[in-house]
């Protein structure tokens, strides 16, 4: 090999061309946390689902290996290793030229969106301390190292005979650019199932290699989505078999699948080439709208609405829908919207959706008489419910209301002077005697204190009914004032912070939770919108002398111990220990507090989470508790500031 030498004096120079990717590794990869960590897993396992999805190879599999690197292996035809068209070698232009990775797909195929950003190879082996890619192709197996410390790219090693295919990427992640570089098996393994449940008949193993008993999953359907749908629906009570419809239109493939359970939620996890468009997008907006005309079409045909009765409404025929909806759009369409590009934009994607999807179920419908008769009665029930929440909601602006919530909120609630909704914050704190401090601490133009007596009802394991009787969360829903469940709107709430403050122990993370479980079933907009935050109370109260401050964490107090020497400690043990004025100036006081925003970052795990957790199957939680060891709140909530 002549090039060598070359390829070694010129390592430099082209390692370089990585540099702007470390300078700003978020704009590649989103985050330099544990998320942007996972992301370089997926990078590269979208190229070797590619290649399975062309329909070459059908193992995957995800080593986390002991040194901390990460290995992913694909049987596929193995990627190219001949010279480029540029003079070097292909798999250094794949793995060192950004952007380089489109050139190298075969024409016509459907590719994976590709992660959040669509990088690909070059730029996780900018973020990696080395990578060593191997080629098993043609009878020879080769192999190339990349250096990023040492600015080295090896040359193409031979390293003999081979009578399989494939390709294999090891790297590790380099420290220097991630906050953590702690692979988490679990979270792996639950991104590794949802890629097998949208590939029928790809196997995907993990293996953790890293502590003493090597764990290793592998997760292969026959029929993904039957499977999905049972996996995201086993903690409820289904009315009915999965069904699955599949169809092509416009160059789009199509596949969904749905069921219905007897709780009133609607949940719909819509993919574009395998990855989860979060924010759904054109294909979602086709697939409810098909949903919604192919059911009134049925209940009129069939004399199930009347002449005079109105249609059903988009909500009404998804209470309690769970769909999942995989569609394959080609690349030159491909496009993508909003700040994490998590939802479709492709216009062909609505009216080619609608299309497949109206004209299946009308069919199924059809098919299924009996089944269908049945869902719609449900869906009407939903309709009744609905105008009936509309006309107390009317009445209640009409005045009629206010009497009855005035009454049902005397005592308990300190409301805030203004009417402004926009400045308003409520305070859900834990027992009457630090109520009464934040009553009188709070600055009562816009802030608003409900304390809470006791334990709050689990309302995962209860009906509506028995919410309305509980004292405690009837007063909560008055004091937002805004409905609740499907008739819930965020846009009428009363205020725009609902701030929850307990104390820093068991008991009030205790509350935190099963508040939060009220919110996520019953009032999922205002997490949806960020108006949903956790007050963080001060641990310490420390005093020097006539100066007083507060710590917040134990790496405070140990930082002001080292500053100030010998100090008296205090430890709050409750919000009751706090004065009024403490209170307001440590955790309520905009000037100084702090506030952990609550959000869903992933609406199926957090799903799966609080149903498993919070509901009424006891055996299934023991084993997830078992399985799962520690209970965190950021693994479902994203924390924001
Ligand atoms: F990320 C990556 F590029 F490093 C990478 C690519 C990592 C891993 C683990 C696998 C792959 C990969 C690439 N697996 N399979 C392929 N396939 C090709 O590169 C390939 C091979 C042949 C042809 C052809 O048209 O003959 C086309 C392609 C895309």
């Amino acid at each position: 090999m002549t090039e060598t030498q070359r390829y070694d004096d010129s390592s430099i120079q082209i390692l370089k061309g990585l540099e702007s990717v470390r300078k700003r590794p978020g704009m590649y990869i989103g985050s330099t946390d544990s998320r942007g960590l996972h992301h370089l897993i997926w990078e590269i396992v979208d190229n070797s689902i590619d290649e399975a999805i062309n329909g070459y190879g059908r193992k995957i599999s995800i080593t986390l290996e002991e040194d901390g690197s990460c290995t992913v292996q694909d049987d596929g035809r193995g990627m190219p290793t001949g010279m480029h068209e540029s003079g070097v070698n292909t798999l250094q232009v794949i793995f060192t030229v950004l952007h380089a990775g489109g050139k190298f797909t075969s024409e016509g195929g459907y590719k994976t969106a590709g992660g959040l950003h669509g990088v690909g190879a070059s730029v996780v082996n900018a973020l990696s301390e080395w990578l060593e890619v191997e080629v098993a192709h043609d009878g020879r197996l080769v192999r190339m190292r990349f250096e990023h410390g040492d600015q080295k790219i090896g040359k193409l090693e031979d390293l003999g005979r081979t009578n399989r295919t494939g390709s294999t990427v090891r790297f590790k992640p380099d420290p220097a650019i991630f906050t953590t570089v702690d692979f988490k098996f679990d979270t792996v393994c639950e991104r590794a199932r949802e890629k097998a449940f949208l590939l029928s008949g790809i196997a995907m193993t993990v293996t953790d290699k890293r502590s003493r008993r090597t764990a290793s999953e592998t997760y292969c359907y026959d029929d993904g989505l039957t499977a999905y749908l049972n996996y995201l629906t086993e903690d409820r009570t289904p009315m009915m078999n999965p069904v699955k419809l599949s169809g092509e239109s416009q160059g789009i493939k199509i596949e969904c699948a749905f069921q219905y359970t007897d709780d009133y939620q609607e949940n719909t996890y819509s993919f574009v080439n395998l990855v989860r468009t979060i924010d759904g997008g054109t294909h979602e907006v086709g697939y409810k709208s098909a949903f919604t005309k192919a059911v009134n079409d049925y209940a009129r045909t069939h004399g199930l609405l009347k002449e005079k009765d109105k249609n059903l409404e988009g909500g009404d025929v998804r209470e309690g829908l769970t769909s999942i909806l995989s569609v394959s759009v080609p690349e030159e369409i491909l496009q993508f919207e909003g700040q994490t590009k998590g939802k479709l934009g492709t216009p062909q994607a609505k009216s080619a959706v609608d299309a497949v999807v109206a004209d299946k179920l009308a069919y199924w419908l059809e098919e299924n008489g009996e089944q269908s008769v049945r869902l719609i009665r449900k869906m009407m029930k939903a309709a009744m419910a609905r105008e009936a929440a509309r006309r107390a909601r009317d009445d209640a602006r009409k005045g009629k209301k206010t009497t009855r919530n005035e009454k049902i909120l005397s005592g308990k609630l300190a409301p805030a002077q203004t009417r402004d909704a926009a400045h308003k914050e409520l305070f859900l704190v834990e027992g009457d005697s630090a109520g009464g401090s934040a009553k009188q601490g709070r600055d009562s133009r816009y802030q608003a204190i409900l304390p809470l007596r006791g334990k709050v009802l689990n309302t995962e394991k209860c009906t509506m009914g028995e919410i309305e009787k509980n004292l405690e969360l009837n007063t909560l829903i008055h004091a937002i004032d805004a409905g609740v469940g499907p008739s819930f709107d965020y846009q009428a709430s009363n205020y725009s912070k609902i701030i929850i403050m307990t104390d820093a122990d068991d008991d009030g993370s205790h509350i935190q939770i099963l508040l939060l479980t009220f919110f996520y079933r019953y009032m999922r907009p205002l997490l949806e919108q960020g108006m949903v935050y956790i007050a963080l109370p001060p641990l310490y109260k420390v005093t020097k002398g006539k100066q007083t401050q507060y710590c917040y964490t134990d790496d405070e107090l140990d930082a002001v111990r080292k500053k100030l020497g010998r100090i008296e400690v205090q430890r709050y043990k409750g919000l009751g220990e706090m004065n009024a004025t403490q209170l307001w100036e440590t955790t309520m006081d905009p000037a100084s507090r702090t506030l952990i925003r609550v959000g869903i970052q992933d609406e199926m795990l957090a799903d799966k989470r609080v149903s498993v957790l919070m509901g009424d199957k006891a055996d299934r939680r023991r084993k997830w508790i078992e399985d799962n060891i520690s209970f965190t709140l950021e693994d479902d909530f994203k924390v924001d500031a």
